[in-house]
């Protein structure tokens, strides 16, 4: 039987994190948790880079650019959408959302992975608990995902190149 299970090692592998400045008070706190994540995991601190941009709407863009840019084995969308009371949070947490999702496809078919750590919350005692307090780090876990993801695609890689 073949299997396709993700190594959960970040030795030598090259990450992008694309961080939002907008609600940085949280957003900073992810990074932190994705950063320590991918250490703990054996990445190399000259392998991570860390790129911001104003808001989560303007995740996607950078995201794209350098998931494809062929430097990086994974890249990792970090931000954070609070609701408050106008409708601009529907927008934002949307469009940032199924941008991140579109190059997530893209950048699957040069086996790039690229995960989603942007909270979107209703209130900010919620975006806290997901911060590094009583529900985890969502920063840590999208680490932990982009790691899983990019073995699965360097394993098919491996195959392919094998044929
Ligand atoms: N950007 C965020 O990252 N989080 C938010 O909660 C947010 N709200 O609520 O407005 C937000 N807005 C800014 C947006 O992402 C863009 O930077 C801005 O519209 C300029 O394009």
């Amino acid at each position: 039987m073949k299997t396709l299970d993700g190594k959960l090692s970040a030795q030598g592998l090259r990450v992008a994190i694309v961080a939002s400045r907008f609600n940085a008070f949280i957003g900073e706190h992810l990074v932190t948790g994705a950063l320590d994540l991918l250490r703990r995991m054996g990445a190399a601190d000259d392998d991570l880079t860390v790129a911001r941009v104003p808001g989560a709407f303007e995740i996607p863009a950078l995201l794209r650019k350098l998931a494809l840019s062929g430097d990086y084995d994974a890249a990792i969308a970090i931000g954070c959408v609070i609701r408050g009371a106008t409708p601009h949070f529907e927008y934002v947490a949307g469009e940032c959302a199924k941008g991140v999702a579109q190059v997530a496809l893209e950048a699957a078919e040069r086996g790039v992975a690229v995960t989603f750590g942007v909270l979107t919350t209703d209130t900010i005692e919620q975006a806290v608990e997901r911060a590094g307090t009583k529900a985890g780090n969502k920063g840590a876990d999208a680490a932990l995902a982009a790691i899983e993801m990019a073995s699965v695609y360097a394993q098919m890689g491996a195959r392919r190149s094998r044929k």
